[in-house]
């Protein structure tokens, strides 16, 4: 089964016939059809493989005979946002298959396991988490407070990690025989376009959050009421959207309102109450933490002059994440590969913080969009992108 063909069989998995994006949301059909895909590819190779009780999957190959060295995993992640690209997460699982198949091909022996990984829920695009599956099995996340997490209909993650025939009790040992974690993945910006290189490696990933903003005022009728009379939260909203990029903008930094809730949204209604979740990145922790505070005094500004109320709650928070110096050092020397830092967050972002010796490598996306359907990468980039990490693995594991 070559790269092409896995490839080709992912591709309709979940895809939308009108965006011709992704909708992978943990626990969906669409995702657990990718996860059959990848219980039956690592079947095919005779891989052993483990799972955990929240959902994540590791199959190892194994050395011929048992080795005190602990594993080297990669692999990545198989779900998308809503409407996604096809390579954010599912081109690092199908790499690291391809990848043991040209070591095979190579006539390499591992010395110790090579294990590819599958995380569930990276995007938090169904539970609002984050790196949930990595999370979880790193433990710094307990799953009594992940199990209380809802979806956006009302569904709590404890009653779909039931319905998908899991048992959280059971908890999460794949990170046991992990030594190190090497995550592929597609690049998000355009770094390496600029440098002219199909494959990089990761130095850090900025400092991110996810923060939910509620803003209430007085729900009444949109023809009869004055304009001086309103109490519109959907303006304290609008002039706090414009502020986090105004602001965000000046510092080199990120803001972003993607996604909205309206009570009654109805079109002839000053609405009561909108609920927007704000996700901020910078290149330092203290840059993130000065970011939200300005935001939100900008926000609590224009609340007092509207007449509004506003609450914030942050979701999730991750600090900088400064990868492994030395296992990316050996992993690029007598390569090309520049070291690049990421925006985006990823699972290895979570292991690295949790004390797992990790690094990543990027593979060049020639418009730098992601998390859209227009996500892409040149099939001989991702062919490089495989044999860059047979080399890496070949070298950690050969
Ligand atoms: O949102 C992120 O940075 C990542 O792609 N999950
Ligand atoms: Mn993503
Ligand atoms: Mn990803």
């Amino acid at each position: 089964m070559t790269f092409e063909q896995m490839w080709a069989d992912l591709h309709p998995v979940g895809r939308s016939s009108s965006s011709g994006g992704y909708f992978r949301q943990p626990f969906s059909s669409a995702e657990r059809e990718c996860l059959a895909w990848f219980l039956e590819e690592a079947h095919r190779r005779e891989l052993r493989v483990e799972s955990d009780g929240f959902g994540n999957v590791v199959a190892w190959w194994d050395p011929p005979a048992p080795s005190a060295t602990p594993g080297v995993l990669t692999g990545s992640h198989l779900d998308s946002v809503l409407d996604g690209g096809a390579y954010d997460g599912p081109l690092g699982v199908v790499s690291s298959l391809a990848a043991i198949d040209l070591m095979r091909e190579r006539g390499v022996t591992p010395t110790r396991p090579v294990g590819v990984g599958a995380f569930v829920e990276e995007e938090g695009s169904r539970f609002g988490l984050a790196c949930l599956g990595s999370r979880l099995a790193t433990g710094v996340m307990g799953a009594d407070r992940a199990a209380a997490l809802t979806d956006p209909d009302g569904v709590r993650l404890g009653d779909a990690w039931d319905a998908a025939g899991l048992d959280p009790t059971t908890g999460s040992d794949l990170l046991a025989g992990v030594g190190c974690f090497v995550e592929l993945h597609v690049e998000q910006g355009r770094d390496l376009v600029e440098r002219e290189r199909a494959v990089g490696a990761a130095s850090m990933i900025w400092p991110h959050g996810r923060y939910r903003f509620d803003f209430t005022g007085q729900a009444n009728h949109a023809g009869t009421t004055r304009m001086e009379d309103r109490v519109d939260p959907m303006l304290t909203y609008a002039a706090t959207a414009l502020a986090a990029a105004e602001q965000a903008g000046l510092a080199g930094q990120r803001a972003t309102f993607g996604r909205l809730e309206v009570a009654p949204n109805g079109t002839n209604a000053i609405p009561s109450r909108v609920t927007a979740w704000l996700d901020a990145r910078s290149g330092t922790d203290e840059g993130l933490a000065a970011l939200l505070a300005t935001i939100e005094e900008r926000a609590h500004d224009r609340a007092a002059s509207d007449g509004t109320s506003l609450s914030v709650t942050p979701e999730s928070v991750s600090g900088a994440v400064a990868f492994d110096d030395d296992l990316t050092a050996r992993i690029v020397a007598g390569h090309d590969w520049p070291v690049i830092p990421t925006m985006a967050g990823h699972d290895a972002g979570i292991l690295a913080a949790a004390g797992v010796p990790t690094a990543m490598l990027f593979v060049r996306n020639p418009t730098g969009i992601s998390h859209s359907p227009e996500e892409s990468a040149p099939m001989a980039d991702c062919l490089a992108g495989v044999e860059a990490l047979a080399d890496t693995l070949e070298r950690l594991a050969g």
